[in-house]
């Protein structure tokens, strides 16, 4: 420092919070002060800096912010600490103790946020080129990085793993956690999630494809993504995309954002500003906002979108009395939405004071623009009957996600305090609740599970969306701590476990139960959103409705449960001895073919009368045997069906269940039908006797 002036002018350019200081690295023993503006520790090479950071009044959080700064903007933060408990703006520091933990400490000394790490040799802290914000110790292991606790963007070379996940700010100024989350879900799947405080949905991937028609595989479990300095993001899940601008731009960051698109921002040079290169959803109506344009088929139809790609004219058919309705009902919905990259949503949701016995809603809103325009057109059918207020108080949010979240209390005081018992599974225990609109549910209780909420609720929302008549529905959740509820639609007839040994099974509702079971599994199968096994067939799981007609439960929790067990994509432990297939027994690989072998000792059960005990072998066994002496004898169906129907029986169409069933249990997998096959052979059998064959055996 040979000249006073440069002198100054440098010590000036140290109370600036991006001075070009040289400190990028802290000893143990140094406490970064937040009165203090040198005390912010800057990258080598001058990009990245962290210090505490202004949130809102007198509210600071510790962050890592890029010192590039657009014109009359805010710093672009990359990282924070303490998102959801910023510290005061005076007397709180970050100290970096001699035990090697390093903590944050508000102006009332208690500790806000710390890496929790420890060390017996001297440790220090970097911030490195990348923006990596690193601990090591002396031998130079890490012990702690940013890296591995995003927030909400992702830097250039730090990884997306099973273990990390990015969630969304509030709101623009808001930058404590907010309701979107990007992270890898169970089925190895990068997905964007909406998990609100009501109800929780995934919209990215669109929900309405299957994963390979998204471009993405299910196989590679190592879970991993990154995004290159050139631009180039990869994932283990097939999942890739370029920056528009791909090559050797300085800058790249990638971010949920607020409005729940992700975006890949890229640094312009020249205009000094961040530019998008890349995002997630094209159009911004896309994005799950509590029900604003996604497709729901598991209810009524409520809403509609139009493509602003579709050029044509777009008809509804209506039943005409509700033409009257409808012309009152078009100023019911607002909805805006423009192409800009940011969604203006303000709905205003009312009900028409008309005791209409529908009520149809339609609107539509254009975006500001030349670009796209977003038209919406909103129609609401709610029926008036005796249940029309049970309708009202939920039937939106129910309507327009398949099911809600419950509270513990709620669930508890429904259930009277889990007092009557309905059922007992592996899984948890059934009770018996009336919710406050007076629908009367099925309320399981799983058994407590390490199982993250978020997790449970991607989970949950995606056996929420399956929708079938021979499937039992799903009507709401409830996830709080360790606790998780499943509420179902109540049936009636309860199992038919507990109606096989009685009289009020005749042979056509068990043939109705087989077949319908049988669609169902193939609707499972083959059908539905995501590929699910059921894994534990068996009477105690199909449940029977008022008509009888049989409802399969239990479905997609062999996905809930088998998150403890790492790695294991389905745990050896799901099934019931009796009905469970052999490839468990020896190990071979799980597929929909165990569904199957379930089925088909299910159906042989409901033939026959008799239980598959412990042995399942010795029932087939038994009923091959009867069936091979046919030949010689000509009263086999005699000997082996269920006494209880006193012979009241269709022959043919007896033979031709009992075939399928004997075929469904074969030991070789490859041997059984599908589930799909065997529907459409008992399907052909029942359309069939509609015709001649009439050949009631009495
Ligand atoms: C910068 O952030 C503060 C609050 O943190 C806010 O009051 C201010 O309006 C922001 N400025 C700009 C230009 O966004
Ligand atoms: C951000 O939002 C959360 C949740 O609504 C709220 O608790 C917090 O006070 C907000 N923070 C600021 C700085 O407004
Ligand atoms: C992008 O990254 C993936 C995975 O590392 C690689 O296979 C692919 O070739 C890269 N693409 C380009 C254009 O560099
Ligand atoms: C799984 O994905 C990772 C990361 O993209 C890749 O390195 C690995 O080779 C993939 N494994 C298989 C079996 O394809
Ligand atoms: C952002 C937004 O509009 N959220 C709304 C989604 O819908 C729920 C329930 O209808 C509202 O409470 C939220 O405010």
């Amino acid at each position: 420092m040979d000249s006073p002036v440069l002198f100054l002018l440098l010590s000036l350019s140290f109370s600036l919070p991006f001075s070009s200081s040289s400190l990028d690295t802290i000893h143990e023993g140094t406490s970064l002060s937040i009165e203090k503006s040198e005390d912010i520790l800057i990258s080598p090479d001058g990009v990245f800096s962290a210090g505490f950071y202004s949130v809102g009044d007198n509210a600071y959080c510790y962050t890592i912010w890029f010192n590039k700064q657009s014109r009359g903007k805010n710093q672009t933060v990359v990282w924070m600490a303490n998102r959801d408990q910023p510290v005061n703006g005076r007397s709180s520091k970050l100290s970096l103790l001699k035990t090697g933990n390093l903590i944050l400490t508000d102006a009332g000394k208690f500790t806000v946020w710390a890496t929790n790490t420890q060390s017996l040799s001297p440790v220090h802290l970097s911030l490195y080129n990348t923006g990596n914000l690193v601990l090591q110790n002396m031998e130079g292991v890490t012990l702690w990085e940013s890296f591995d606790f995003p927030t909400d963007t992702l830097l250039p070379q730090q990884l997306l793993t099973r273990n990390t996940r990015l969630v969304s700010s509030r709101s623009k100024t808001n930058y404590s956690s907010g309701f979107y989350k990007l992270f890898f879900d169970n089925d190895n799947l990068l997905h964007l999630l909406h998990d609100g405080l009501e109800v929780s949905s995934v919209y990215w991937p669109d929900p309405g494809l299957i994963s390979w028609e998204a471009g993405r595989s299910t196989y590679n479990s190592s879970r991993i993504a990154v995004l290159d300095t050139f631009g180039n993001f990869s994932s283990s899940d097939d999942f890739t995309f370029m920056a528009a601008d791909y090559g050797p731009n300085l800058h790249r960051r990638l971010r949920i954002d607020y409005d729940g698109d992700v975006r890949l921002y890229s640094w312009d040079k020249e205009g000094q500003t961040w530019f998008v290169s890349w995002q997630a959803i094209q159009r911004p109506c896309k994005i799950y906002e509590n029900g604003s344009s996604s497709c729901y088929p598991k209810t009524m139809l409520l809403n509609g979108y139009r493509s602003p790609d579709f050029q044509g004219d777009l008809y509804l058919r209506l039943p005409e009395r509700n033409l009257f309705s409808y012309a009152n009902s078009v100023q019911d919905f607002t909805l805006v939405c423009s192409s800009k990259g940011t969604v203006q949503l303000d709905r205003k949701y009312k009900r028409s004071q008309e005791n209409g016995i529908v009520k149809f809603l339609l609107w539509f809103a254009s975006g500001v623009g030349l670009e796209i325009i977003c038209i919406f057109l909103v129609w609401c059918l709610l029926t008036r009957t005796q249940q029309a207020s049970s309708v009202d108080k939920q039937g939106y949010l129910v309507a327009v996600t398949g099911f809600r979240r419950f509270t513990y209390a709620e669930l508890k005081k429904a259930t009277k305090d889990f007092k009557e018992e309905i059922g007992r599974g592996a899984g948890g225990i059934v009770y018996k609740g009336v919710l406050p609109d007076n629908r009367v549910v099925a309320i399981k209780r799983l058994n407590e599970s390490n199982q993250g909420e978020g997790e449970f609720l991607a989970e949950v929302s995606i056996i929420g969306r399956i929708n079938h008549i021979n499937l039992i529905e799903m009507w709401g959740n409830c996830a709080e701590g360790k606790r998780r509820l499943l509420v179902y639609e109540y049936m009636e007839h309860g199992t038919l476990s507990q109606n096989l040994s009685s009289h009020a099974l005749d042979w056509k509702k068990r043939f109705d139960i087989a077949t319908g079971t049988a669609k169902g599994l193939a609707y499972l199968h083959e059908e539905c959103l995501e590929w699910v096994l059921h894994c534990d067939v068996k009477p105690q799981n199909i449940l029977l409705d008022s008509n009888y007609q049989p409802k399969v439960a239990d479905f997609g929790l062999s996905k809930l449960q088998n998150r403890n067990f790492e790695n294991a994509s389905f745990s050896r432990i799901r099934g019931t001895r009796g009905y469970m297939a052999p490839e468990w027994v020896f190990n071979l690989p799980i597929t929909s073919k165990v569904d199957v072998y379930s089925y088909g000792i299910v159906v042989l059960e409901m033939v026959t009368g008799k239980g598959p005990t412990k042995e399942p072998k010795r029932l087939v066994a038994w009923v091959r045997e009867k069936k091979n002496e046919a030949a010689a004898m000509a009263s086999w169906l005699e000997e082996i069906v269920d006494p209880i129907l006193e012979g009241s029986y269709e022959k043919g169409k007896m033979e031709t269940l009992i075939t399928v069933a004997l075929q469904c249990v074969e030991d070789d997998k490859d041997a059984r039908p599908s589930m799909s096959q065997v529907a459409e052979m008992l399907l052909r059998q029942e359309n069939d006797s509609h015709g001649d064959d009439h050949g009631i055996n009495l």
